[in-house]
């Protein structure tokens, strides 16, 4: 495997389209399929306007001209953080959200994929990545372990505006889902465990990548070991969507069927909907609701009854530590505590330069660092 700074390229399977055994066969091959500009950028970018114009109302991006740009101006939150849910759950009522799920390309592909009948979780996922914050950057790791149900269980990963490699993009370790289901490590970042790979593999396998453009979407089976890499840019956010679908009649799990991270209710999501369509759309398929298993995790997150549900670990790890229920040593805590006051720093130095930029005549801050 090549190391984390270097990356072949991914390959596109837009000339798959239609054709189920080939669409097949190149997942088995690659890991992934990659389609370039498929989607309707005009839909993208309403969905875009609208999370970022939520997020502008929250503080975290700018608004008017440079709304678009995601340009982060104030303070942001990881999911790490608790702070981070009142901007985050207001995205998730969007509307425009869950409907690009049921997109007729998405589940024309999924269903040449999958089978047909294959649909998608109600459970969707965004993605808000700021710049400043590699501790939290997605580490690699499969999606099995935070879904279960079946391996079959396929991710639909669309960037929500252009995401080129600087911004943070995805990476998928190519062959890597033949290699079954990876030991777990503790990891402060979106999901919040990351695969232990194994020497095969890492002299084996190849990460690759590329620079995801405005109507991209890449697919993955829940085996593939997947990152995202850092979001290297001084001032812009990166804004995705993670949808997953599944055959029909297979098992899911129940957390499948909440909304992500589960503090509020789809009554709550569902609110101020122009049409019903959408909602509540599960109820009448066919799939079979299996227990959530807990795995063993190597590291200090074993001992803090984290139940890889993706929620705020940081802040639940402080309570139990204050509480007195957790016991850390001083080195884990130390750490804990540093990686906190250097995000926050870079926080404030972020506000300080934006601020200074837009104070130029004539500018606002670049988006094409
Ligand atoms: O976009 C990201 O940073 C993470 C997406 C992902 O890998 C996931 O949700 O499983």
């Amino acid at each position: 495997m090549n190391n984390e700074w270097a990356f072949l390229p991914m390959r596109s399977s837009n000339d798959l389209i239609g054709d189920a055994d080939a669409i097949r066969a190149r997942m088995e091959e690659d890991s992934y399929l990659y389609f370039e500009k498929i989607l309707d950028p005009e839909k993208l970018l309403a969905l875009r306007r609208d999370m970022l114009t939520v997020l502008a109302g929250h503080g975290w991006v700018l608004g008017g001209d440079l709304l678009m740009d995601a340009v982060v101006g104030g303070d942001t939150y990881h999911e790490d953080q608790e702070e981070f849910l009142d901007a985050y759950n207001a995205v998730q009522r969007l509307e425009s959200l869950h409907t690009l799920a049921h997109d007729p390309l998405l589940t024309n592909l999924m269903g040449q994929l999958l089978g047909d009948g294959a649909f998608p979780h109600p459970l969707k996922i965004c993605r808000l990545a700021a710049p400043g914050q590699h501790e939290v950057t997605t580490p690699p790791h499969q999606d099995y372990p935070n879904n279960q149900g079946t391996p079959d269980l396929t991710a639909a990963w669309i960037p929500v505006g252009d995401c080129p490699r600087e911004l943070g993009c995805i990476a998928v370790l190519r062959g890597s889902h033949r290699y079954g289901l990876l030991p777990l490590a503790i990891h402060r970042g979106a999901g919040k465990r990351q695969a232990v790979l194994n020497d095969e593999m890492l002299e084996d396998l190849h990460w690759v990548t590329t620079d995801f453009s405005l109507g991209d979407v890449l697919l993955f089976p829940s085996l593939t070991v997947h990152a995202a890499l850092n979001n290297a840019t001084e001032f812009n956010m990166r804004v995705s969507v993670d949808f997953r679908y599944q055959p029909k009649g297979a098992p899911l799990t129940p957390i499948c069927l909440e909304p992500h991270f589960q503090r509020q209710t789809w009554e709550d999501i569902y609110e101020g909907w122009s049409s019903t369509e959408y909602q509540y759309y599960w109820r009448d398929l066919d799939f079979e609701v299996v227990p959530f298993e807990t795995f063993p995790v190597q590291g200090m997150r074993d001992n803090i009854g984290y139940e890889g549900d993706g929620r705020a670990f940081e802040s639940a790890l402080r309570d139990q530590v204050i509480a007195g229920s957790v016991e850390l040593d001083p080195e884990d805590w130390r750490e804990v505590l540093t990686i906190e006051a250097r995000r926050a720093a870079r926080n404030e130095r972020r506000k300080t330069a934006v601020a200074e930029r837009l104070a130029e005549p004539a500018a606002g801050p670049s988006t094409d660092e």
